[in-house]
């Protein structure tokens, strides 16, 4: 799915949980997204991954580096996996990490904010002191070479006037996660005869 606002990624995940209900969700974010409610709203984008820990999903969440204390004391309180920026960033350690903490079933709901501001800035909630290019690529192959990837989305691209490295930016990362989605599904047709 394409967004738009992150908000969508609950209604789908109510779609994707009766195909499969063991499903996970990786999410790549510079928030944390788990208000009880953001400006009189539950389905705000800063409540979604809130309804999708409520729905009964496990999560895992990387690159946050934006949140209110209520958030912090709910991932305290439920003992969520999240890897913040400060400690991922010109790392590699935290992918296995993180990926392990997944189940073998993964939805990716990818906010485009996780991406540093020098590398994406068209989006509606920026940052400082995210993910860069490279970090993102080597995280997400080992994401669906690792895991069954069966849905995702991409949300918060706020195009911009002669802005468009960032289309084209979200544009490719796309491109190459339906290839590498691909590779799995070749891969897995080798393994099986
Ligand atoms: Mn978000």
């Amino acid at each position: 799915m394409l967004g738009g606002e992150h908000s969508l990624t609950a209604g789908v995940l109510r779609a994707v949980r009766e195909a499969y209900p063991e499903v996970g969700v990786i999410q790549c974010d510079a928030h944390g997204d788990l208000r009880e409610s953001y400006e009189g709203s539950r389905w705000s984008h800063a409540s979604v991954m809130r309804r999708l820990v409520e729905m009964g999903c496990p999560t895992v969440g990387v690159g946050i580096r934006s949140l209110c204390s209520e958030e912090m004391a709910f991932i305290r309180e439920r003992k969520l996996q999240r890897w913040f920026a400060h400690q991922i960033v010109g790392r590699t350690d935290w992918i296995a990490a993180a990926i392990k903490s997944l189940p073998a079933t993964v939805y990716l709901t990818f906010d485009v904010d996780v991406f540093d501001g020098a590398v994406l800035p068209a989006t509606g909630t920026p940052e400082p002191g995210g993910l860069n290019w490279y970090e993102v690529q080597a995280f997400m192959q080992a994401l669906f070479a690792q895991r069954r990837v069966v849905g995702m989305d991409f949300v918060e691209l706020a195009p911009r006037p002669y802005d468009h490295a960032s289309n084209f930016t979200v544009a490719k990362l796309i491109y190459k996660a339906i290839g590498w989605f691909a590779q799995r599904q070749k891969d897995q047709w080798k393994v099986g005869g």
